[in-house]
């Protein structure tokens, strides 16, 4: 049996025993390894980084995806940039209210390893309302859109590698000028821990360009540091305000989100207050 490790900084690893190695990959931007594990279930890593696994899944795609949606004035029209295990994309066809979903991913050979190896995570590949793009996400927001997105979800990677251009303040200005006037992004912006200077980062980049701007946290379990975060950013939306009714029917089947949980995801831990305020 072989273990794979993600190794954050030459100084810790986090790994999982793999029964067996499905997919290992190097694409044309990365190396893609699918493999399964005996308590985890089959799991993602990107360039030895851990993406996603059947067994933590969850306690990432529900916050990303319902946080937003919950609050968003209108959901009919969602971009999603990466996003290539499916996940987040199958949070999203949960709302009947939303009509198109374009989900912009660089890596083609991502989407097609997880559509094979992780079909437990992508369940709704065939869903008409979702397309799927090969392209580059950065590029696609500078785009003209004829009609603006809703809601823009940023599931991408690690500021590293491919990812790397999902994090600069050019792409969220690219991200805004998609966006409809009420419109919504909900991006991971790492861990609060382990990388606090680039989560930190990417609350002050995104104050430059958005007007409300609502770092929230939660835990995934494979990656650095166990505590997570997503920011929340809008022109004018208040991420307190959930649509009444709107999430009921998805929060009778989550395994993590509900209105309590919505609350608690944007308490704002002591360091990063501080560390906000002396910025
Ligand atoms: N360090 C891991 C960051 C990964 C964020 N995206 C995960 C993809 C899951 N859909």
């Amino acid at each position: 049996m072989t273990w794979y490790d993600e190794a954050y900084q030459g100084t810790s690893r986090i790994g999982l025993k793999a029964t067996q190695t499905l997919f290992s990959e190097q694409s044309e931007f990365q190396k893609i390894d699918i493999i399964d594990t005996e308590e985890f279930g089959r799991a993602l890593l990107l360039d030895g980084a851990w993406m996603t696994s059947e067994f933590d899944e969850k306690t990432y795609h529900e916050p990303i995806v319902h946080l937003p949606l919950a609050v968003a004035p209108k959901i009919e029209r969602v971009l999603i940039i990466g996003g290539g295990d499916g996940g987040t994309a199958r949070e999203v066809l949960k709302y009947d209210e939303v009509k198109h979903v374009d989900m912009v991913e660089i890596d083609g050979t991502v989407v097609e390893a997880c559509k094979k190896y992780l079909p437990n995570i992508g369940t709704a590949w065939n869903d008409p309302r979702l397309h799927v793009h090969i392209d580059d996400g950065v590029a696609w927001v500078k785009k003209e859109h004829a009609t603006p997105y809703d809601v823009i979800l940023v599931d991408g990677a690690d500021p590293v590698g491919p990812a790397e251009g999902l994090f600069n303040q050019a792409f969220f200005e690219g991200c805004k000028n998609a966006l409809s006037a009420q419109g919504v992004l909900s991006t991971q912006a790492e861990s609060p821990d382990m990388m606090r200077d680039v989560h930190l980062a990417m609350i002050e980049t995104l104050e430059k360009v958005f007007p409300k701007v609502h770092p929230y946290y939660g835990s995934v379990m494979l990656y650095p540091g166990a505590q997570w975060s997503w920011i929340f950013a809008s022109k004018d939306v208040d991420p307190t305000q959930i649509i009444q009714g709107r999430s009921d029917a998805i929060i009778e089947q989550s395994w993590l989100y509900n209105r309590d949980v919505h609350h608690a995801m944007l308490a704002v831990p002591n360091h990063i207050q501080r560390a906000r305020k002396n910025r």
